[in-house]
């Protein structure tokens, strides 16, 4: 099918990532906020991306940093009020740019008033607005079933005063929803549509997979999988059928949509939903639904832990091509507020990161910047024992001659490490909070050589790197929304692995793409690849915008480059 040159604005956007607490802080309390945020719209308006994410604000004892809600309509103190908020849609629109925010469907604090109603006694009205169990015999002392958490070991809390068990998915101060009370489904789509109606532009869904456990409470069945991944969500000895990717819970995707959907009629503004989801590209597609009328998007972890070689990038890119062809959208993440900063993935290698962003912004689908990717932000390296995150707390039994090897399959057990306050500027506090005050997390020593301000006047830099791209996915539909075909497919032009090459169609515009993985020179006949002798090369990762116009071209060691042709083909 035709890719759509009127696709809908957020097929063809690309997203940043905002972690609140950590981008700018306004108030000089040593907490990133919103005012902070509108501070920095310029910035984010410069650099070209189109739609900002932010983590959770909302009202929060913060022991998980905002994923522990307590109030789905107050906004946190340290982030600012409903006025900022509302200023923030405001400008954020002024500018042309989008809102994301995150929902926490799953899970609240344990401190927020549903479940202390809840907790206080067996007869409470709430009690069913969260998943209590009696124990087993004796006593009941023991968990209803094997039902694990997402981090390992039973996922049941014992509650001494009622003698019952609660449910919780992640950490046992974050209690989960009982999505089967019709009341508390409808309390929780009301927060969806308060929101939406507040201006925001879409939500991007926290372990949307775990919302409906199986009504049976069967114990989970054992398997030999120690450990979850990205694309296997199982582990910990078992396979958690009966408490991730419910069917209930793909159903109630296509609830939500027509929520959202609703919204956007509303207001004749579309909306959308970006879950977070684990599993194998065809387990995420089912969620997006078989009709498209699910979740709009899903996140595919799976780009997190490819490998920077270029067969693995082309196999990588057909799995999900095959998984998410037209309607569906694919999303190409490279890192979050979870995740190792992606930058070690490339030996810390800004020129190999520039390959990986041309890769990112040409390709099909949504890319997800992470703050601070564009300047090559590194993990902050910390002991678990130092950590505020609660898994550092958690995990601070693993030996830290084993923290690499988790750092190296993608798991952070200290999380600290990749929300360190963004950079800036070369000053002291690098111009994250005023220079005399504590940063709520430690700035990162290497700020003075890595930042916004330095790179910002580099015209070879990552940051004017990922600001070339943006600006040429912005002006060419193609690169937004064209279908995808391989050049050796379509053009038999004959590369070696190490080269990636593709381009991107729109009706009459072609946009070819190569990307050279290798740390050496190879030549490449890029006009070939736009099919016409007039193709202009616009972008190169590693030259800027300089157009070769010899008929082969030298792709220089992790080079990447862009070639452009709107010739009507013969
Ligand atoms: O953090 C992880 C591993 O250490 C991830 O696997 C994480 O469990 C997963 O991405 C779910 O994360 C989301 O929900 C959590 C919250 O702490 C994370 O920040 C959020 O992204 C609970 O709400």
């Amino acid at each position: 099918m035709e890719s759509d040159r009127e696709a809908p604005w957020w097929k063809r956007t690309t997203v940043y990532q905002i972690y609140p607490r950590s981008f700018a802080d306004s108030d000089g309390d040593g907490v990133g906020d919103l005012r902070g945020v509108i501070g920095k719209l310029d910035y984010l308006a410069w650099l070209g991306v189109e739609t900002l994410w932010l983590s959770p604000f909302w009202e929060s004892p913060q022991a998980d940093f905002g994923y522990d809600v307590s109030d789905h309509y107050a906004i946190a103190p340290e982030y600012g009020g409903l006025d900022d908020f509302r200023a923030l849609v405001r400008e954020v629109h002024a500018r042309g740019l989008k809102l994301v925010f995150d929902m926490v469907l799953n899970h609240t604090s344990d401190r927020h008033p549903w479940f202390l109603e809840s907790r206080a006694s067996r007869q409470s009205a709430r009690r069913d607005w969260y998943i209590w169990r009696d124990g087993r015999k004796p006593g009941g002392r023991a968990p209803p079933n094997n039902w694990r958490s997402m981090l390992g070991g039973s996922g049941w809390r014992w509650d001494e005063a009622s003698g019952q068990w609660y449910f919780a998915s992640f950490l046992g101060f974050q209690p989960d929803l009982n999505y089967r009370n019709p009341a508390v489904k409808a309390a929780m789509l009301d927060v969806v549509r308060f929101w939406l109606r507040e201006g925001v532009d879409g939500l991007r869904l926290d372990i949307f997979n775990a919302l409906f456990k199986d009504a049976s409470f069967a114990d989970n069945p054992f398997s030999w999988r120690p450990a979850p991944t990205e694309d296997d969500p199982h582990g910990f000895f078992q396979r958690h059928v009966h408490t991730i990717d419910h069917p209930d819970t793909l159903a109630f995707a296509r609830e939500l949509r027509a929520v959202v959907d609703a919204i956007g009629d509303e207001s004749a503004t579309p909306r959308f939903l970006v879950g977070e989801v684990f599993g194998d590209a065809k387990t995420l597609r089912r969620y997006c639904g078989e009709a498209a009328d699910g979740l709009h998007l899903v996140f595919l972890f799976q780009t997190l832990r490819t490998r920077f070689h270029g067969g693995a990038v082309r196999a990588l890119i057909e799995e999900i091509e095959g998984a998410f062809p037209e309607p569906f959208s694919p999303t190409y993440v490279f890192g979050n507020h979870d995740r190792p900063r992606f930058i070690h993935r490339v030996d810390a290698s800004l020129e190999k990161a520039k390959l990986l962003a041309t890769l990112q912004l040409t390709v099909r689908g949504v890319p997800f910047v992470y703050y601070g990717e564009e300047i090559g932000m590194e993990n902050h390296d910390a002991p678990l024992h130092e950590g505020l995150d609660p898994i550092a707390a958690r995990f601070e039994w693993v030996p830290s001659w084993l923290v690499p090897a988790f750092k190296a399959r993608g798991i952070l057990l200290n999380r600290d490490e990749c929300r360190a306050p963004m950079q800036w500027d070369a000053g002291p506090n690098a111009g994250f909070t005023p220079p005399t005050v504590t940063p709520w997390l430690p700035m990162h020593p290497r700020s003075a050589a890595l930042n916004v301000a330095a790179q910002q006047d580099d015209p070879t830099s990552l940051l004017r790197c990922y600001r070339c791209l943006l600006a040429l996915r912005r002006a060419l539909p193609a690169l937004q929304s064209g279908r995808l075909e391989w050049l050796d497919r379509v053009e038999h032009v004959r590369l070696p692995d190490d080269v990636v090459a593709f381009r991107r169609v729109l009706g009459d515009e072609h946009v070819a793409v190569f990307l050279n993985f290798a740390s050496h020179t190879i030549r490449i006949r890029p006009r070939e690849g736009a099919g016409s002798p007039r193709a202009l090369t616009l972008l190169s990762n590693r030259r800027g915008t300089r157009m070769p116009t010899a008929e082969t071209y030298a792709l220089g060691a992790h080079e990447g480059v862009v070639v452009w042709d709107a010739r009507p083909r013969a």
